[in-house]
């Protein structure tokens, strides 16, 4: 049969015969046809944002799907932790880790606040709950944990240190879309979860992102921050922002959705491929599950041990990339060696951080990368072992 060039296998061939390269993503995307009919009422209702009908159904939607009590569309996942923090009054110090990706640090730094880094358990890089209590101190007014890759923080802890000092708990949750943990949604733990809908997500709405909360009082203020801070049509209570998502991003999230648990499936495949392949590899440790979790296979980071694998990540990455293969480091550098926050934090406080962003590379993945293509980049790293 004659392939099209909206034909997912076609665009595999594309990039395997032309131009080569596989990127460490790529994005999900349903087919023409079906985003063009669910686009086709804007036509009629000339409704383009500002909280219109597809944000509403995507809402109700994402309530459903995700097991959450509350949740509100944004613009995207930064603007999900920017405004949070505004919308919770946090002040002074608030408790995070250095291995993420620049959001999390910007957006608490963009509220004035001062960011306290913790350093990351070796086993999963999520925030290492027993250093937290250490870094606490009177001006402390709120953690905000990474379930960084899709691996989820010690929840448990982290809510009993919470309680304990009166402190809020935003989840970062970029990383996390569609996750339970311990058969819970993972939008349903502690004060409020920041989830991004990028392109570059398991699932998307092309730019987007959401909180899930169970406070309809912070909800009402996030309401009214992402419009500017209006609250009525002549009332403006807050200094707000725009963070208000489209409509036609809300209908590319509508039909994502309808996929997205066979993507997941298909990406699940693929992570089983690389396990065939690279457990057992001396000096080579990808990423594991925890069986608390339903995982979405959002990333796969691996790390390389150089002593034992015989040569470190940059001669990996190097290798790759001269093969047309953009596997990526996040996360590296750290947040708080940054050039922009260059005298203000010293990456030494977080060795274990330091360690794991000097050696991990996060390997290509997404739903379409065929079985060949992973064969071929594993082959490519084992020949990088001496
Ligand atoms: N918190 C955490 C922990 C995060 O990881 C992120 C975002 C956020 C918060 C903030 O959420 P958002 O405000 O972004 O919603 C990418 C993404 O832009 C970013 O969303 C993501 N984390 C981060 C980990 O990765 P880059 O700079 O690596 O993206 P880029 O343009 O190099 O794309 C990576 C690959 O993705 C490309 O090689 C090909 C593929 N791609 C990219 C785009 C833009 C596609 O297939 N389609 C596309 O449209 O940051």
């Amino acid at each position: 049969m004659p392939m099209n060039s909206n034909d997912k296998n076609y665009s595999n061939l594309v990039d395997k015969y032309v131009t080569g390269k596989i990127l460490v993503t790529r994005s999900s995307m349903p087919a023409y046809e079906e985003y063009c009919e669910e686009i086709k009422d804007i036509w009629d209702t000339r409704w383009l944002t500002n909280m219109g009908p597809k944000h509403k159904k995507l809402q109700e939607e994402l309530t459903k799907y995700l097991g959450v009590e509350k949740i509100d569309l944004l613009t995207n996942g930064h603007m999900a932790l920017e405004l949070t923090m505004q919308a919770l009054g946090l002040t002074g110090e608030v408790i995070t880790t250095p291995f993420t990706f620049a959001s999390t640090t910007h957006a608490i730094v963009r509220n004035g606040l001062t960011p306290v880094f913790c350093d990351i358990d070796p086993e999963n890089f999520t925030i290492d709950t027993a250093k937290i209590e250490a870094l606490i101190t009177d001006k402390t007014s709120a953690i905000v944990p990474v379930h960084v890759y899709g691996n989820i923080c010690n929840i448990e802890e982290i809510q009993r240190l919470a309680d304990k000092y009166g402190l809020k708990v935003i989840y970062d949750a970029a990383h996390t879309f569609g996750e339970t943990y311990k058969g819970k949604g993972v939008g349903s733990f502690g004060d409020v979860s920041c989830f991004s809908f990028h392109a570059t997500k398991v699932f998307n709405t092309i730019e987007g992102g959401a909180v899930c909360f169970k406070d309809q009082s912070f909800g009402d203020k996030m309401y009214d921050l992402k419009n500017f801070g209006i609250h009525g049509p002549e009332i403006v209570e807050s200094v707000g922002a725009n963070a208000k998502m489209n409509e036609f991003s809300a209908a590319m999230g509508i039909c994502n959705l309808r996929h997205v648990d066979a993507e997941i499936e298909k990406r699940r495949k693929v992570t089983e491929r690389y396990h065939e392949r690279l457990d057992g590899v001396e000096g080579v440790r990808l990423n594991k599950v925890s069986p608390d979790v339903k995982p979405n296979y959002a990333y796969l980071p691996a790390i390389f041990d150089e002593e034992k694998f015989g040569c470190g990540r940059d001669e990996v990455f190097r290798v790759l990339s001269e093969h047309n293969i953009g596997a990526r480091k996040y996360f590296y550098p750290l947040t708080n060696s940054f050039d922009c926050f260059a005298g203000r934090f010293d990456p030494n406080d977080t060795p274990v951080a330091l360690k794991i962003s000097r050696s991990v590379l996060t390997l290509p993945l997404y739903a379409d990368l065929m079985t060949e293509q992973v064969d071929r980049i594993c082959d490519l790293i084992i020949s990088c072992k001496k």
